[in-house]
């Protein structure tokens, strides 16, 4: 068998792993069955943007689940379990949420690369701080990568907001939902983490960091693309602006 690099153990967590690898296979088939006819190129868009981010999700969880996307790193005299894989789905399927929100907003290519730009910033820090093996350069690393999200969060309610009030009403009020749950729910993501096993204070259990993630996860990409692709009317709206 190909042994993967630095294995670590997968412990009784994995049951939330392995919902998430379901949770995020199901999103992906019912995207797929609701793209399906889509005939037009701007809504097509967002479907495939959207079928990327779940099948990312649910190969990245079932590496996770199956104990190729996790690895050991030391720190100090404690072995932490770390779940690398989750930067790799991260790196990937964050600026692809980041998309979906700029093409809804109809932003321009500034203002998407630099939101991609602060997103792939702020997940390439959050995996150093990950792995590295003294409290304070992890603390430090999640510091950065913590003033990224919200130099993002910033971009998102500041210039994207103005770009969405000039789209139709409808586009504009489907802008305004995704947006707060984007802010509610990416916030959420640096507070398990120093709380979890990663900000080695010890608060919350791998067990429970787990379920968490997987809960924000499954919120963040399914719950994000069933409220975006729900509506064809407003989709349609993007299609053809006024
Ligand atoms: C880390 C740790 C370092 C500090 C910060 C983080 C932020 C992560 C975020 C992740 C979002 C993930 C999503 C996944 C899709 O479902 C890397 C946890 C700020 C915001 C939305």
């Amino acid at each position: 068998a190909l042994a993967p690099p630095m294995a670590a153990t997968v412990g009784p967590e994995s049951i939330w792993l392995w919902i998430g690898t379901i949770g995020m296979t199901l999103g992906t088939l019912y995207f797929v069955g609701r793209g399906r006819g889509v005939r037009d190129r701007k809504m097509q868009e967002f479907y495939i943007i959207t079928i990327f981010i779940t099948t990312i999700a649910a190969a990245m969880y079932f590496a996770m689940a199956t104990g190729f996307g996790v690895t050991e790193v030391m720190v100090g005299d404690e072995a932490l379990t770390i779940y690398w894989a989750r930067y790799a789905d991260w790196l990937f399927t964050t600026p692809l949420l980041l998309l979906d929100l700029s093409l809804l907003a109809g932003a321009n290519r500034n203002t998407i690369a630099t939101l991609i730009g602060l997103d792939v910033f702020m997940i390439g820090t959050g995996a150093i701080a990950a792995l590295s093996s003294t409290p304070g350069t992890r603390i430090a690393w999640w510091a950065i990568s913590t003033g990224a999200l919200l130099a993002l969060l910033y971009v998102l309610v500041g210039t994207l907001s103005e770009n969405a009030r000039n789209r139709a009403p409808e586009v504009a009020s489907l802008f305004g939902r995704l947006r707060n749950l984007v802010i509610a729910l990416w916030f959420l993501y640096p507070v398990v983490w120093i709380l979890g096993t990663e900000g080695t204070f010890g608060i919350l259990p791998l067990y429970w960091e787990t379920a968490a993630f997987m809960v924000l996860d499954l919120s963040a990409k399914v719950g994000f693309g069933v409220i975006l692709l729900q509506s064809r009317s407003v989709l349609e709206r993007v299609a053809t602006p006024t």
